[in-house]
């Protein structure tokens, strides 16, 4: 059972107004982040979370620009040991076989899966993909890369 930190932050809605959040995040989780906001010599941990969070923002745009017939390759990390997770993950694959593929999977740990899959088809198609992967418990990241298909 992990244990829940409470957090507040700023977090900028524009250059002027400041509006304060109050977050819940698993203290494992929040280590990571202090560690890693120490490691690039962050001030304060509110800038660390508006750099996180307009990276998310960014990556979800990102994401929603890819359209059209395209290669993709989709890297997801997940902790097999998550209760039912290797099954959900399946179990969305096997939903998509005419745009899956290959995968390979890696077994980086004790409790850690990497797995690569390869991807072929509608570019808004590959990022529900990747978004139904990315939203289960137990997973924790998922990147797709894509490239467009020149006729
Ligand atoms: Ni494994």
């Amino acid at each position: 059972m992990n244990q829940i930190t409470e957090l507040c932050g700023e977090v900028v809605t524009n250059d002027i107004d400041l509006s304060r959040i109050g977050i819940s995040l698993p203290k494992n989780l929040l280590d990571k982040f202090d560690e890693i906001l120490h490691v690039r010599g962050y001030s304060s941990r509110s800038e660390g979370i508006r750099d996180a969070i307009r990276n998310y923002i960014t990556y979800y745009q990102w994401m929603s620009d890819v359209k059209g017939e395209r290669q993709g390759v989709i890297t997801i990390i997940y902790d097999h040991e998550q209760r039912g997770l290797l099954h959900t993950l399946t179990e969305i694959q096997h939903e998509y076989t005419n745009i899956i593929q290959a995968s390979i999977h890696s077994h980086i740990s004790h409790d850690k899966c990497l797995e690569i899959i390869l991807l072929r088809g509608d570019g808004s198609v590959l990022k529900t993909i990747a978004e139904r992967l990315m939203a289960q418990k137990g997973v924790e990241s998922v990147k797709l890369t894509t490239i467009p298909i020149e006729p």
